[in-house]
């Protein structure tokens, strides 16, 4: 009886509606896009790697911090915020119907305004104007054209975000009472969290950067736009994970063939998020001078907040695959774990990250402490943190997406020998990760520094003691991103079969079946006005004392430090 009534919920939830080929053209674009700066971004890696452990020097024409821009801002902002969008476009056009001619258009112009965004800096980055590392951090200063480039990049997805808002409201709209679609309820969390993090980094960048670049100014107040980046910098961090947690939430159930625990769980946490990401941007400057120890410590609760969401998605996921597990015979304590695909990389890869999601996420909890942040701080811990987090769980993530995303949009179908290259992909990537990030989380605890070309200060002793045993060594790291670099060629490899290669045949978008409470979710948990009106009132209270004593006590504004990284 269960089965039957679960099939018919399955129905009712997700027509099955494909992905309008059109919709399907405009996030394949994404996705190309997303795969061709991926490439671009880890072979800046391997580089680092390398000539950090002393294997390789760079040629006098390339520069480290130049390498290391270009492998942030292509993994970190570009990679990951074309494959979200065309992840999102593909999404909401299987569970909203197909966009209208002018909201994809709207799309385009967003797609093509990020692309050229991307172009423009990326430009800069390699012929070395913008050695300024993917944050931008203020004195290093980049050349103005890096800083427009940076706009259009924001202003393109804000374009973009607005095409995928309206169709989720429009649908809203179109179905009034009813229990909007998961998949673009959580959409559209991400986006409010995204545009309203976004007029941060708009307000340094227009406001601070571009003027100063353009010698209109000549001193820039950096504690401000530090201040400003971090504001905006935090949430960056949400807006990878929120679709990593959304392939989680909805992808995954259908793929171990089952439904999600709870859809109500599932929409507060996404508006749990939205409240409580941005308040928060101070856990990267608790070692700043310029901000009193009160925000701070205010800024360190509402950190402590935001980590109840991910607590509530572990436990999301966890029951439903117990619950989906026991529905197919799994007896025991643990006997539901074994009715889990092991062997299917849509499952497994998105698993490894959420299994290495549980070491990276303490990690945070660390960083956020305030007296251990003073030993972490500016440290490679830091950087094995941000590899496990969003180099790993959602970069795996979007890996296995990857896996049904490009077969759905380009009519092409995974085949047999495709998931077995995933499976590889996914264990190399997590084998190579174990040893980079291992590395440098324990390098960091013994003080060696991040952000810098030089890592032993011609072997001074104390310098020295950072790089003691075999996990503690530029040669492990090393060793990893070799490692990781052999994996992220497979996975172009992977990608350009699956998108130009394999057997043509059409591809399931997969979608959890209807959850038990999908119709009696709580109707306040859509009342958009006032989450939106609560996350203003976080921010105004969580900044604007320390942003306004910034600006009326700020120090002679600093010169500019771009003749050392040119
Ligand atoms: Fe972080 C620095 C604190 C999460 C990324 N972080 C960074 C930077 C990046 C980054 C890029 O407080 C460096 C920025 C720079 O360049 O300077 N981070 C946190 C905290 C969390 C956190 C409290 N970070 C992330 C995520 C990221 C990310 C997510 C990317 C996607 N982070 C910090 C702090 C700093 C920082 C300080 C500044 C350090 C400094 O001084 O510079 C929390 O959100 C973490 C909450 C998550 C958990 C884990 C929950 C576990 C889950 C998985 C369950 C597993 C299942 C499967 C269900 C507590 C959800 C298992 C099933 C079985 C059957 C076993
Ligand atoms: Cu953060």
């Amino acid at each position: 009886m269960r089965q039957s009534n679960l099939a018919l919920k399955d129905e009712a939830l997700f027509t099955d509606v494909q992905v309008d080929p059109k919709d399907g053209k405009l996030a394949f674009y994404h996705v190309v896009v997303a795969f061709f700066a991926f490439l671009l971004g880890i072979l800046g890696g391997v580089l680092q790697a390398l000539e950090r452990a002393g294997i390789i020097g760079l040629p006098s024409w390339l520069g480290y911090y130049q390498i290391l821009t270009a492998h942030g801002v292509l993994l970190a902002l570009v990679f990951t915020t074309f494959i979200i969008y065309g992840f999102f476009f593909a999404g909401m056009s299987k569970t909203h119907g197909p966009f209208s001619n002018g909201l994809r258009k709207l799309g385009w112009i967003g797609f093509i305004t990020t692309l050229i965004g991307t172009v423009m800096a990326a430009t800069m980055i390699l012929t070395n104007e913008a050695s300024v590392l993917y944050t931008f951090y203020a004195p290093l200063q980049a050349h103005y054209i890096f800083y427009i480039g940076l706009t259009l990049f924001i202003v393109g997805t804000w374009i973009a975000g607005a095409a995928l808002l309206a169709h989720y409201f429009k649908w809203k709209k179109q179905h009034p009472g009813e229990p909007t679609p998961l998949f673009g309820f959580m959409t559209t969390a991400t986006l409010i969290l995204w545009i309203v993090a976004g007029l941060g980094v708009a307000a340094t960048v227009l406001g601070q950067m571009l003027p100063w670049a353009l010698g209109m100014t000549d001193g820039i107040n950096v504690v401000l736009s530090r201040t400003l980046f971090w504001y905006f910098g935090h949430p960056l961090v949400y807006f990878w994970i929120m679709p990593a947690y959304m392939v989680w939430y909805l992808v995954i159930p259908k793929v171990i063939g089952g439904r999600l625990f709870s859809s109500s769980l599932a929409r507060l946490a996404f508006v749990l998020f939205l409240l409580f990401s941005i308040p928060v941007g101070f856990h990267h400057q608790l070692m700043e001078a310029g901000i009193t120890e009160f925000w701070k410590y205010i800024q360190t609760i509402l950190t402590f907040v935001v980590v109840v969401p991910s607590l509530l998605t572990a436990f999301s996921i966890f029951a439903t695959f117990e619950q989906t597990g026991r529905e197919q015979g799994g007896k025991g304590l643990f006997g539901w774990l074994k009715k889990l695909p092991w062997g299917d990389v849509r499952f497994f890869a998105p698993f490894m990250g959420m299994l290495i999601f549980i070491p990276a996420g303490t990690g945070g909890l660390i960083n956020a402490s305030f007296q251990l942040n003073a030993l972490i701080h500016n440290t490679m811990w830091v950087v094995g943190h941000f590899h496990i987090t969003v180099g790993t769980t959602v970069v795996l993530t979007f890996f296995g997406m990857a896996f049904w995303l490009i077969p759905v949009i380009t009519g092409r179908k995974l085949t047999k020998s495709m998931n077995r290259s995933g499976m590889v992909t996914t264990w190399l990537w997590t084998i190579g990760m174990m040893f980079m990030s291992g590395a440098m989380h324990i390098m960091g605890l013994y003080g060696a520094p991040r952000r810098t070309a030089y890592t032993t200060y011609q072997d001074h002793p104390q310098a020295m003691s950072w790089f003691e045993g075999i996990f503690a060594s530029h040669l492990t790291v090393a060793i990893g991103g070799v490692i990781l670099t052999i994996a992220g060629i497979l996975m172009f490899y992977n990608f350009v079969y699956l998108a130009w290669f394999a057997p043509k045949g059409e591809t399931e978008f997969p979608l959890t079946a209807e959850p038990d409470d999908y119709r009696s979710s709580p109707a306040i948990l859509e009342n958009w006005k006032l989450w939106i009106a609560i996350a203003i009132v976080l921010i105004i209270f969580a900044y604007t004392i320390p942003i306004y004593d910034m600006i009326v006590n700020a120090p002679p504004g600093s010169p500019t430090f771009n003749n050392l990284i040119r």
